[in-house]
């Protein structure tokens, strides 16, 4: 059946739906219908790297890439990745037209039990603060947990940034991601008054990994094509009704904490090789280096990984998977790409010869050891 047909059917049907576009919202990105990734991360996760392959269970949240289009008066986002079903949060800022917050106001809709109020200004002149010119006018959050053992459950709510606050918001329904005993995978996307339609599938186990320094959201440039898959009726962004031409979307996305209160290193576009933020008050977009947004129509450089390999230190500690910049930085010898900790060899670069026990000093006891062996013959 083709898209039009299936559009046809839900008029006949419904009536008072808006028409159902090309997008199956499941968690799952059809990149013929999506087209490119407009964003791709490049950064390792510090809110752990979900290796459970369950689409209905995760143990950490990543966001490895992501994409928004037009269709059909929706604004359609996928973001490849997984989403911890520990009920931490996807925040979700849409800049869609003029005007709207560069940094969060205290005086909005509260939302997701106070999620706009623990991100934006406390009243000390704080709040999150987005890029250079990205004025965010829309929200949506998610978060997700156990649902009955069946699954997953993800409860969604949204809420307009006007320029000055006070906008409308509140909850957009909930939708389930199963998997029976088969492994047979059902998706129910989120429906609510609001017309926001949003589903869930954590199967991913590619992407990035954990921690905080550079990586590949797209290693060897695969693409995550499962994740968060969203869809918001374009007239609920133009609330006066103006017909906005909507020829300059911007999304950010970042993963945050379960009460939206201590943001990840998970941020579209990439920090780079970051730790977490930490305090969402006091994240200022606009003092970390690149885009931490992507925009509609955008499509994403290649995915070329940071070269690591081992970091040897004179003290016999070693790390692997490091830069040599990050180990330069630490007064290590990095000692080439892919290389590993037992390829260390300080022995030969020994800079203190005359300590022969080792304790990092020439004493009398390394005088002890030359004179008790003193004679002696050497294989
Ligand atoms: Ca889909
Ligand atoms: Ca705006
Ligand atoms: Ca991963
Ligand atoms: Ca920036």
């Amino acid at each position: 059946m083709n898209m039009i047909a299936q559009a046809g059917i839900a008029v006949l049907a419904g009536g008072s739906v808006a028409l159902a576009g090309a997008f199956d919202i499941n968690g799952s990105m059809d990149e013929l219908t999506y087209g490119p990734l407009a964003t791709i991360q490049n950064n390792s996760t510090g809110f752990g790297d979900d290796q459970s392959g369950h689409a209905a269970y995760a143990d950490g949240s990543e966001l490895d890439g992501g994409v928004a289009v037009l269709d059909g008066g929706n604004l359609v986002i996928f973001l490849g990745g997984n989403l911890q079903s520990n009920f931490n949060k996807l925040e979700l800022f849409i800049d869609a037209r003029d005007g709207g917050q560069n940094t969060i106001l205290g005086i909005n809709p509260d939302v997701g039990f106070g999620a706009l109020q623990r991100m934006g200004d406390d009243g000390n002149g704080n709040g999150l603060t987005f890029d250079v010119g990205f004025e965010a006018d829309y929200y949506v959050t998610v978060g997700c947990g156990d649902d009955n053992g069946e699954g997953i459950i993800y409860y969604v709510d949204y809420a307009e940034l006007r320029t000055n606050g006070d906008g409308v918001g509140g909850y957009a329904g909930s939708g389930t991601t199963h998997v029976d005993a088969e492994g047979n995978v059902t998706v129910t996307p989120s429906t609510g008054d609001s017309g926001i339609s949003l589903a869930i599938n954590n199967s991913n186990v590619g992407g990035v990994i954990g921690g905080d320094g550079e990586d590949c959201g797209s290693p060897e440039d695969v693409t995550v094509t499962t994740g968060i898959e969203i869809s918001i009726p374009l007239a609920n962004i133009d609330w006066d009704f103006e017909g906005l031409p909507f020829d300059n979307v911007r999304v950010c996305a970042f993963i945050n904490g379960s009460g939206h209160d201590w943001v990840s290193n998970q941020v579209l576009g990439g920090l780079g090789g970051s730790a977490n933020l930490a305090e969402p008050r006091d994240v200022d977009f606009s003092a970390i280096d690149g885009d931490q947004f992507f925009t509609l129509g955008d499509v994403a450089g290649s995915c070329v990984p940071a070269v690591t390999g081992a970091c040897c230190f004179a003290n016999g500690e070693c790390w692997e998977g490091v830069t040599a910049e990050h180990c330069d930085a630490n007064r290590g010898l990095w000692i080439g790409e892919d290389s590993i900790c037992e390829e260390c060899d300080l022995g030969g670069g020994n800079d203190c010869p005359t300590d022969i026990d080792g304790n990092n000093v020439t004493d009398v006891d390394d005088l002890l050891l030359l004179i008790g062996n003193f004679g002696n013959v050497c294989p």
